[in-house]
């Protein structure tokens, strides 16, 4: 169903108004922030994610041609190619995450045909926030409609998941696309990564914010770290099956089986399966208490898994650590976590709101003393995830 260009132009944010033409599509594929359960999903455990009113705006619009011309309006950069010629673009990241999906698509056996497609996007590149996961289920989304590719929400999920997999490159896992794809205002996702059934939660915090820190940093070996701690986590579970056959992944794999199996190593494999399995039973103790309305037992939680994500799964760093040690000292904050792939990017706090400005004034003026840095603060609302508007 395409939408009349008068009716489109007042859903979408102005800088996308141009590119608007009669049979046009616009798609909104929002970010995420993740409560608890970090770097579980490639370990077939669960996360608690919900998409945030922050998001990816994008305009497709069908070609007669076989060429797709694409258009990143806060970039100021433009990418043309053939349907016929996929690859990644020398010096632009960007076009990877479209073209990733397109490739995919193809895979699939589905006619592809040639498009236009300009984007602009409110959420931060590099914060933790999914970015990317939000480009790529934009893009399915939108082409799913295009071409009447008659794809379910959960094959959208697993195709994004497929491209930034195969055609960029990061080896994510689940929680990202699926969170984009299938966010609920006001409720918060339990998702487990391996049978990916999945209940929401509604969050009901009062008097409390989801408050995210920006280090305004991403290092540079974020993505490859990434893969690094999925094959320290693989090479874990090959060693524990070796005795354990019903061990197919972390999430079946106990503290027990851990120290028995893992400890005394020279390489770090013992400290990242022990995160891993010590993060799954915190996110059950998340569950409960988020529906037990017993929000300081979150938060208790949150501060215990930023200690295993920066100490034993290495994934944290100065900024984040930074930020983190200011949240404990402030009394309106009841969690506070590195989130994400880490390396950069936010810590996730949940702060009352009363206090919101005076506490994330302190920290601010703590971080640009301590490590001449500007902080950018986000006040988040849970929204739903991604819609043809
Ligand atoms: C990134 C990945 F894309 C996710 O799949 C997840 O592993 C996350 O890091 C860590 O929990 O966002």
């Amino acid at each position: 169903m395409s939408i009349s260009a008068t009716a489109a132009k007042a859903a979408i944010p102005a800088p996308l108004h141009a590119f608007v033409k009669e049979g046009s599509l616009i798609v909104r594929s929002p970010g995420r922030i993740n409560l608890i359960g970090e770097h579980t999903d490639y370990n077939d455990g669960f996360v608690m994610p919900a998409a945030i009113d922050k998001a990816a705006y994008m305009v497709i619009t069908p070609r007669n041609d076989n060429n797709i011309e694409l258009h990143a309006i806060d970039l100021n950069d433009t990418y043309s190619t053939s349907i016929a010629d996929l690859h990644k673009a020398e010096g632009a990241e960007w076009p990877a995450y479209i073209l990733g999906v397109v490739s995919e698509v193809q895979k699939k056996g589905y006619t592809a045909k040639g498009f236009n497609l300009a984007f602009t996007s409110d959420i931060p590149i590099g914060a933790g926030l999914s970015s990317s996961a939000a480009l790529e289920c934009a893009v399915i989304f939108g082409l799913n409609q295009l071409w009447n590719l008659q794809m379910q929400p959960f094959p959208m999920v697993k195709l994004a998941q497929a491209a930034e997999n195969n055609f960029v490159g990061m080896q994510c896992g689940i929680m990202d696309q699926f969170a984009s794809m299938f966010g609920k205002k006001g409720q918060v996702m339990q998702l487990d990564c391996r049978s990916l059934e999945f209940t929401y939660f509604p969050f009901h915090a009062p008097g409390l914010k989801i408050v995210l820190l920006d280090t305004q940093v991403k290092h540079s070996l974020a993505s490859s770290e990434y893969n690094t701690r999925r094959k320290e986590c693989e090479t874990g579970v090959e060693i524990i099956r070796a005795k354990y056959p019903a061990v197919k992944s972390l999430r079946d794999a106990d503290m027990s089986m851990i120290n028995e199996l893992l400890s005394g190593r020279t390489d770090k494999v013992y400290d990242r399966c022990k995160y891993v399995v010590e993060e799954k039973l915190r996110v059950e103790a998340a569950s409960a208490a988020l529906q037990n309305d017993d929000l300081a037992q979150v938060g208790k939680l949150m501060y215990q898994t930023h200690d295993g994500l920066s100490r034993e799964y290495e994934v944290s760093c100065e900024e984040l650590d930074f930020l983190v040690e200011q949240a404990r000292k402030e009394p309106a904050i009841l969690g506070a976590r590195m989130m994400g792939g880490g390396f950069g990017g936010c810590v996730i706090t949940l702060m009352q709101e009363d206090k919101i400005d005076e506490v994330t004034a302190r920290i601010s003026k703590a971080y640009k003393q301590a490590l001449n840095m500007d902080l950018k603060v986000y006040i988040t609302q849970i929204e739903n995830g991604s819609s043809v508007l």
